[in-house]
């Protein structure tokens, strides 16, 4: 392969833009009869990646007739990510399961190669991304790259392919879109562009609310209120920033969960919280301050012992291949707290546990 003036990979015929909408009919003419297209989401699938996901395997359907594979690594934990694929009737299948061979594109949405956060094998040549993360290694050689690190949601972007296509959005995934807009952005109030503003307006009254209201209040299991309980115990305050560590979990979106959660505590400003998911540490970072760059934060924070990635107000992570023992959690922790303290550039001071001065033993 080689690269083009713009510094966009070029097979031949490869559509030339990157970052825009503009030139989405080059990219579906690249796509016509190619072959088998697989959509691979991040590990754990959020909302704004199973949107994207759909979004992306509808245009390709609408416009050039072919199916596209939808996949995804780890598991749907959520309960509102469960009931979004259970009620919105979004087709996907484990990557383990799938004979990664046939296909002839390989798209990864809401995720890229190196991100470290999805279970494509290195070896597998990806030729789409359509992401709004920071680019974590050099990209030129792909096809198609449309990284928008200012859009709150990749399902923005997707929004505008649609658009700009004329495809029609029917009530399933306009309810898709919009719901992975309002919970990647918090209704607009976290991390978001006017873009995602203009997405979430027109694909409202698109939406189903009874499916949203069923999506947005699932029932859930024990487990998760065991989850809220543990993360009171074991939450440290250093001042206005919060630590907590969960332990061994039964399922690892509880992380960012409970890191959301726990961000609403009076004087908090900053979240850490982890988790361990067969033998793989979650992490989760949280602020209310619009300039906390959490994103390249907890990547020095990971330096040699993980990956990590994110925005400035929302960023997680992952260390593979640890013990889940209460004494390799415990080291992770304060290594990774006091590494927190000094990229931060602050002194570290003794934490409390949160739940002591409320008369309430932590044990
Ligand atoms: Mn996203």
């Amino acid at each position: 392969m080689t690269i083009d003036a713009q510094g966009n990979g070029s097979q031949p015929g490869c559509p030339t833009s990157r970052t825009g909408t503009d030139n989405v009919g080059d990219l579906i003419e690249w796509l016509r009869g190619r072959g088998k297209v697989l959509i691979v989401t991040h590990d754990n699938p959020d909302p704004d990646s199973l949107a994207s996901a759909v979004a992306l395997r509808h245009l390709i359907l609408m416009k050039t007739g072919q199916d596209a594979v939808l996949t995804y690594g780890g598991v749907i934990g959520r309960g509102e990510n469960r009931k979004m694929v259970d009620l919105l009737e979004i087709r996907l299948v484990p990557i383990g399961s799938l004979d990664l061979d046939q296909f002839a594109v390989i798209c990864m949405v809401d995720t890229q190669p190196a991100a470290g956060n999805n279970s494509l094998p290195p070896d597998y040549e990806v030729d789409l991304v359509i992401d709004h993360h920071m680019p974590k290694s050099d990209l030129s050689h792909i096809c198609w790259v449309d990284i928008r690190e200012h859009y709150g949601a990749s399902a923005t972007i997707l929004y505008e392919y649609l658009t700009q296509q004329e495809v029609s959005i029917n009530t399933r995934l306009a309810t898709s879109l919009f719901y992975a807009i309002k919970s990647e952005t918090q209704d607009l109030g976290r991390e978001w562009s006017k873009a995602d503003r203009e997405a979430y307006l027109k694909l409202l009254p698109l939406s189903n609310n009874r499916i949203l209201f069923e999506v947005i209040h699932p029932q859930v299991p024990c487990n998760y209120f065991l989850a809220f309980n543990t993360a009171l115990k074991k939450s440290t305050i250093y001042d206005d920033i919060l630590v907590f560590n969960l332990g061994v979990i039964e399922n690892p979106d509880y992380v960012s969960e409970l890191a959301d959660f726990l961000l609403r505590y009076e004087g908090v400003r900053y979240v850490l919280g982890m988790g361990h998911y067969e033998g793989t540490q979650i992490l989760s970072m949280r602020s209310l301050n619009s300039d906390a760059r959490l994103g390249a934060l907890i990547q020095k924070m990971v330096k040699g012992v993980g990956t990590a990635g994110g925005h400035g107000m929302i960023a997680g992570g992952q260390v593979r291949n640890i013990g889940g023992d209460g004494t390799s959690q415990c080291e992770l922790e304060k290594l990774l707290t006091l590494r927190m303290f000094e990229e931060m550039g602050r002194e570290p001071i003794p934490g409390r546990p949160l739940l002591v001065d409320e008369g309430i033993p932590a044990n």
